[in-house]
C-alpha cells in the first residue's frame, strides 16, 4: 500500500483507493470494481463526502428493516470485501443478518477467497459458495443460495447493479441499496435507497443498531412507515445541487 500522509487533504478518499486496489491484488475485488469505485468516488465529491441528511434516515430505516426482519441478508461483493469486511461482520452480528457472498463478474475462486477473508474478520459462516438457487437474470449475480438471498425476506445489497435489486423488489423482498448516484437504476428501485459511501453508511448503521435495539417492534414498524424513499432521492439531488453552489459561491464563480 502507497503510504498516505494523514495530514493530506483527501486522505479519506486516497486510502479507500487503496483498499480497493488492495483487494484487485488479493484477488477479491474484480478490475470492474476500480471503475465502480471511481464512480462512486465522483458522486462522493458532487455529494461533499459527507453523511447527508437524508440518508441518516434512510440507514435509521434500513436498520428498522434488519432488526424486523425474520430472514435478513447482507449481500457481499469485490468492493465492499475489500472497503469495509470488518463492518459487515459487525452489522451482520448485531442485527442477526447471514453474510453472503454474490457476484456479478463470479468465479469459484473469487467466492472462495471473499468467504476467507470475511472469516478473517471475525465472520462465522458465510453464504455464497452453494450457489443452489437462481433468480430469474440472465447473468452471473442470479446465483444464489436458498437458504439465503433466495429465501430472504430482506436483503442488504451495497454497490449493486439495477437488475439484480429491481429482481429482488419483483420477488416480494424488501431491498436496501446503498449507492451513491441517486438516479442509478437500483437507487430508483430499491426499498430504501442509502445515497452515502459504504464506508460510511456501514459505520452509522452499526451505531444505530446499538441505539435502536433496545425498541420494541411497534416503534420499529412506526420507524418504517414514516419513510418516503422517493423524498430521500429528491433530497439527495437537492443536496448536490447546493452543495456545488456552495463550492462555486466560495469560489466566486456565478451559478446560473
Ligand atoms: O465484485 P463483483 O463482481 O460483484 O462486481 C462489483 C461491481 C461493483 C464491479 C459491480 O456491482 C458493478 O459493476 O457495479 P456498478 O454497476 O458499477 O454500480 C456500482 C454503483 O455503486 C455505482 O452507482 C457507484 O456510483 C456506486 N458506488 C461505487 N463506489 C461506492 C458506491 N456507492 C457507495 N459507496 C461506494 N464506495
Amino acid at each position: 500500500m502507497t503510504h498516505i500522509p494523514k495530514d493530506h487533504p483527501r486522505y479519506a478518499s486516497l486510502i479507500t483507493r487503496e483498499k480497493i486496489a488492495e483487494g484487485v491484488q488479493m484477488g477479491i475485488t474484480s478490475l470492474q470494481g476500480l471503475v465502480a469505485q471511481g464512480r462512486g468516488e465522483a458522486f462522493d465529491y458532487l455529494i461533499g463526502e459527507r453523511t447527508i441528511e437524508s440518508a441518516a434516515i434512510a440507514e435509521r430505516v434500513a436498520v428498522a428493516y434488519l432488526l424486523v426482519a425474520k430472514r435478513p441478508v447482507i449481500s457481499v461483493n469485490g468492493n465492499t470485501a475489500a472497503l469495509v469486511p470488518g463492518a459487515l461482520v459487525s452489522l451482520a452480528d448485531i442485527t442477526g443478518a447471514k453474510l453472503e457472498v454474490n457476484l456479478f463478474h463470479r468465479s469459484d475462486a473469487r467466492i472462495h477467497r471473499i468467504i476467507e477473508h470475511l472469516k478473517a474478520h471475525g465472520a462465522g459462516s458465510v453464504l455464497g459458495s452453494r450457489g443452489d438457487a437462481r433468480l430469474y437474470l440472465s447473468h452471473e449475480r442470479g446465483i444464489v443460495d436458498k437458504e439465503g438471498i433466495y429465501t430472504a425476506d430482506v436483503v442488504l445489497v451495497p454497490l449493486e447493479d439495477g437488475d439484480r435489486c429491481q429482481k429482488l423488489v419483483e420477488m416480494g423482498k424488501i431491498v436496501i441499496a446503498i449507492d451513491l448516484n441517486p438516479l442509478s437504476r437500483t437507487s430508483l428501485s430499491a426499498t430504501v435507497t442509502i445515497v452515502d459511501n459504504v464506508t460510511r453508511a456501514l459505520e452509522n448503521m452499526i451505531h444505530f443498531t446499538k441505539e435502536m435495539k433496545k425498541n420494541s417492534q411497534k416503534q420499529l414498524q412506526e420507524v418504517i412507515d414514516s419513510y418516503d424513499n422517493k423524498k430521500v432521492i429528491a433530497d439527495a439531488m437537492y443536496a448536490i445541487q447546493e452543495h456545488l453552489k456552495n463550492l462555486a459561491g466560495r469560489e466566486g464563480i456565478e451559478w446560473i
